[in-house]
């Protein structure tokens, strides 16, 4: 098997794996930005990518997929279980975010976790060229830069951390706190969304393990008495806004949007909330406050409608069953309590769309509401402001999320403070056109210059200026 010179691991491979009408078994590149940002990089470097087919128990043999080398890592109904809703969704999840949800630390679930990362480590470490760049994604793989430095000291690594990452007091609850400090410290660079995430990184590794940090280098010691440097710093993460500009322009999705406002009434305001349905959204904080909205009648059911998509997500995890129930009970009150014969104050969609469809709804809302408690960067956000080439709608945007530091334009909120929340909506639903689009032309400015694809570019920058620092610094000792 020929060896590539860069390799992405990520826990899920770029593909999903489809049925068509005959039964017959294909693969399907999946819609994520991660994937259509890395596409031209891995094209063009011959690139490999690691991950998991999706399917539990499913042994699939490397195989070429438009251009690039797709390396199957699989995992066993146990350990899709163990490691993947055990312990990156039940212990990791919730702790990185701020313990929204309780985490829970089992044994059994972190030797999953090894187990299944030396697994990855292992796969990268054969698909990857001599000198070669591997760069490691996400929670679910923290110790693969450091099982992957052990098998091949010759490798340029880094790593991108798309969740936040906690305030010490916080993470030093974590019983292994010390071996996923130690596995994240392999990589030459290790990226996050936020600067306040690099900073709880850095505090986090002085705390526990009394290594020095200076800007944003911490020297990591090595068992023979000298020393190297790992690079920690914010990248922070962005989308292909192109695709959904050009999508924003398509007439059949215009038509789409206008359609979508006829069928809900054509109402004075339509609100938009899109997320997975996940405890980190503030889903029922923006619920509550509309609700509240609603009793005061501040706002009119004949006047508004709140689109709620909340896309199906870990729904054997036991939070998000209980969560799920929550939502749904609190939709159902609002609605029984205001709704008229032709009026409903809520629209809930627990389903999956199409990106035209989601472009659409983006198209007809008039403020989008964002309230997440904490999200690493929040790309719903980013997308609605890409689409709204009218510069026109409001984004309210929670501070808690990583979009905030570059979206001062948005209506910011905390979701926690409901009256706050309920005058921002109020400010958002009454603000007037010329001030629409003060804001919304800024908030596109950045966007539109900061996408995806510089996001990915910059990342692989750093990962090549470590490799000539590093090669500098050996020369002169
Ligand atoms: C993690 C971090 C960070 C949602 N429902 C549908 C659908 N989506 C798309 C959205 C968006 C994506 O899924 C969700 O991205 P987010 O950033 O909002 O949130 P997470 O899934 O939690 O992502 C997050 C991100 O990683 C990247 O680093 O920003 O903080 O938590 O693109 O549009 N897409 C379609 N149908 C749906 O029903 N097609």
């Amino acid at each position: 098997m020929p060896q590539a010179d860069l390799v992405v691991v990520a826990n899920r491979l770029p593909v999903d794996r489809v049925t068509g009408p005959d039964g017959e078994q294909a693969w399907r590149r999946s819609p994520g930005g991660l994937v259509t940002a890395l596409e031209p990089v891995m094209r063009q470097n011959h690139g490999a990518w690691v991950g998991w087919p999706g399917q539990a128990d499913l042994e699939v043999e490397p195989f070429d997929f438009e251009g690039t080398h797709l390396v199957p890592v699989s995992l066993s109904a146990d350990d899709v279980e163990l490691y993947y809703e055990g312990f990156s969704n039940d212990t990791i999840w919730p702790l990185y975010h701020d313990v929204i949800a309780e985490p829970r630390y089992s044994r059994l679930w972190w030797d999953a976790y090894v187990r299944v990362n030396r697994r990855f480590a292992g796969a990268a470490a054969s698909a990857v060229a001599y000198n070669g760049t591997v760069w490691v994604q996400d929670y679910q793989l923290q110790l693969v830069p450091k099982m992957l430095r052990e098998l091949r000291p010759d490798l340029t690594i880094g790593y991108f951390h798309h969740i936040p990452f906690p305030a010490y007091g916080l993470y030093s609850q974590l019983p292994w706190r010390r071996q996923v400090l130690e596995g994240l410290l392999g990589a030459d660079v290790i990226g996050f969304q936020r600067v306040a995430d690099a900073g709880n990184f850095a505090r986090a590794v002085r705390r526990q393990l009394r290594f020095e940090t200076k800007a944003s280098g911490i020297t990591v010691p090595l068992a023979d008495g000298s020393t190297r440097v790992a690079r920690a710093r914010a990248f922070p993460i962005s989308i292909d806004a192109s695709s959904y500009i050009e999508l924003a322009h398509r007439p059949e999705v215009r038509a789409r949007a206008a359609e979508i406002r006829a069928s809900l009434g054509n109402p004075r305001k339509i609100l938009l909330g899109v997320d997975r349905l996940d405890y980190t959204k503030g889903i029922g904080h923006r619920l509550k406050a509309y609700g509240e909205l609603l009793a005061e009648g501040r706002l009119k059911v004949e006047d508004v409608t709140l689109v709620q998509v909340a896309s199906p997500s870990r729904e054997r995890v036991e939070a998000y069953m209980q969560l799920r129930d929550e939502i749904e009970l609190t939709v159902s009150r609002i609605n029984g309590d205001v709704d008229t014969m032709g009026h409903s104050a809520i629209r809930y969609l627990h389903q999956g769309y199409p990106r035209e469809e989601m472009v659409a709804l983006f198209l007809a809302a008039d403020v989008m509401l964002v309230t997440a408690l904490r999200d690493g960067m929040n790309l719903v956000a980013k997308e609605y402001v890409a689409t709204r080439t009218d510069n026109r709608g409001v984004l309210v945007l929670s501070e808690f999320t990583g979009a905030s530091d570059e979206m001062g334009s948005a209506i910011r909120i905390n979701p926690h403070d409901i009256e706050g929340l309920k005058d921002s909506i109020m400010r958002a639903v009454e603000m007037p056109g010329a001030e629409q689009g003060r804001r919304m032309r800024a908030l596109r400015r950045r966007v539109l210059e900061h996408d995806v694809e510089a996001w990915s570019r910059e990342f692989l920058q750093a990962m090549a200026r470590a490799r000539r620092e590093d090669a500098n610094s050996e020369t002169a000792t």
